[in-house]
């Protein structure tokens, strides 16, 4: 039974015929099996309210006790673009030359990256995003999210299906360590860098690894039916 002090509205939901389901599943199949994870970014302006939207989609997820402990940070600026570039590409350098295992570095092969980020100052946008580990609630006191990662992370996937769903390209960057963003974006210590999204338009003619999905089979296992 529901506990006695959660505040309930009726659901709203949508049911579909299993032909438009099947449909509709079919069809967001084939739209996402078209995502590729994108490095050469066009700097052609995009529709500022189409990011509004697909930020609003990715505060849809689901959270841990709904704690919504997602921060995201969009940068058009320039500026704070070339800060963060600049920034990146240290840590990356770094990385390239001297953190990264040999093992790591020959599973990277296949996908071409360095630490040059150019796509960091030509794309139109940037999304940091910030998982909240904490909040600091109205009396000042310090509240512990729940699933923070799980939570950011799902919200996060949302983000990349609502921009890919809009017709724009994106880049899942993951410079390591991060800790230079919150200082570059002003945002509090209790914040937690999770990734950044990089998105816009492909440059023309760009091209990606040729690289497969796995197959159903290998992906899941059936218990049942
Ligand atoms: N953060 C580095 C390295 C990197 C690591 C993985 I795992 C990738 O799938 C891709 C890159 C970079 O952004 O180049």
């Amino acid at each position: 039974m529901k506990s006695e002090t959660a505040n309930t509205i009726t659901l709203a939901f949508e049911e579909f015929s299993e032909a438009d389901m099947r449909a509709r599943a079919l069809d967001f199949n084939t739209l996402m099996q078209k995502r590729r994870t994108v490095r050469d970014f066009s700097s052609r302006a995009i529709p500022r309210d189409v990011i509004d939207s697909c930020l609003s989609a990715a505060g849809s997820a689901p959270s841990g006790a709904n704690r919504q402990p997602w921060h995201f940070a969009l940068i058009s600026d320039a500026a704070i673009k070339r800060q963060i570039r600049s920034a990146a590409e240290l840590e990356e350098e770094e990385f390239y030359r001297n953190r990264a295992p040999q093992d790591w570095l020959d599973a990277l092969a296949p996908l071409g990256t360095d630490s040059d980020k150019p796509f960091l100052e030509h794309a139109p946008y940037l999304i940091v995003v910030f998982a909240q580990k904490f909040i600091i609630d109205k009396q000042g006191k310090k509240q512990k999210n729940y699933y923070v990662t799980e939570s950011a992370s799902i919200a996060t996937g949302l983000l990349i299906a609502a921009l890919h769903n809009a017709g724009l390209a994106t880049l899942t960057h993951t410079p390591s360590p991060m800790k230079f963003l919150n200082k570059i974006l002003g945002r509090p210590s209790t914040e937690k860098p999770l990734m950044v999204i990089v998105t816009g338009y492909p440059e023309a003619g760009a091209r990606v690894p040729d690289i497969k999905r796995k197959a159903l089979d290998e992906i899941v296992s059936v218990h049942g039916d």
